[in-house]
């Protein structure tokens, strides 16, 4: 694998997807892990008002707080962490492994980016797992503005529109997507239940906190005190 190529490519995008990055195997069986945990009953971590508002319906999963050390085998996948260095440099680090898992009949994720793009050094990096092809049935397609990374702020307006260049990804399982947290980027309305699980990593340096601060279309929305601390556009 050609990574100083690859984390080229990413930094001209601000996004990278790699088919078959992982073993189907492997997948399949992160997959049956988290059918399960979801199909308890899960918690639901975020309140009301920001679900009403932001137009997002997701339950996130921090599984290896949990032991379910299944999760460590990805994380700790020397491609990735060579991936990793060629794109964030030396002393990057991980944060955290998130499953985001969204039910039958939810609205996705609308517009975002996932910390303040004002800092151009101060980002996240998405490190993006499919254990399970989406497809037209389920819905959830990931859409990206290809180089908005560097385009500064999402554009203010309703939480549904369209960009002229927005490209749809259709991630398989096995599939990773590294996604810049500048990167603007959604997750489409969800028919069946579908998940994404996020291996986050950020360059050295970074704020523990740095996605504390969302930036959506209509506001910016601090999770840590679950507060509107900007309204934007007519919202
Ligand atoms: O689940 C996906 O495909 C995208 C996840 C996402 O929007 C995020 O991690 O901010």
């Amino acid at each position: 694998m050609d990574y100083h190529a690859l984390a080229k490519r990413f930094w001209q995008q601000g996004y990278l997807v790699i088919e078959n990055f992982f073993d189907p195997q492997l997948m399949a069986r992160y997959d049956s892990a988290i059918q399960t945990h979801f199909n308890a009953g899960p918690e639901v971590l975020f309140n009301q008002e920001f679900l009403d508002k932001s137009d997002v319906e997701v339950v996130p999963w921090f599984p290896l707080r949990e032991g379910q050390e299944l999760f460590d085998e990805v994380g700790q996948d020397p491609r990735l962490s060579q991936l990793t260095e060629a794109i964030l440099g030396s002393g990057w680090g991980p944060q955290y492994c998130m499953v985001m898992w969204s039910p039958p009949g939810s609205k996705g994720q609308a517009w975002h980016q996932d910390c303040p793009p004002e800092d151009q050094a101060h980002f996240n990096l998405n490190r993006l797992v499919y254990t399970a092809d989406i497809t037209d049935a389920i819905g959830g397609y990931t859409q990206v503005v290809p180089g908005s990374h560097r385009r500064g702020e999402l554009p203010a307006g309703p939480t549904d529109q369209d960009f002229a260049d927005q490209v749809t990804l259709r991630p398989k399982r096995g599939t990773l997507v590294l996604l810049h947290g500048h990167t603007w980027h959604r997750v489409q309305p969800v028919q069946q239940h579908r998940s994404s699980t996020n291996y986050r990593a950020a360059p050295a340096g970074t704020p523990e906190d740095i996605t504390d601060v969302c930036v959506y279309c209509n506001m910016r929305y601090r999770f840590s005190t679950e507060e509107v601390v900007e309204q934007r556009g007519l919202a």
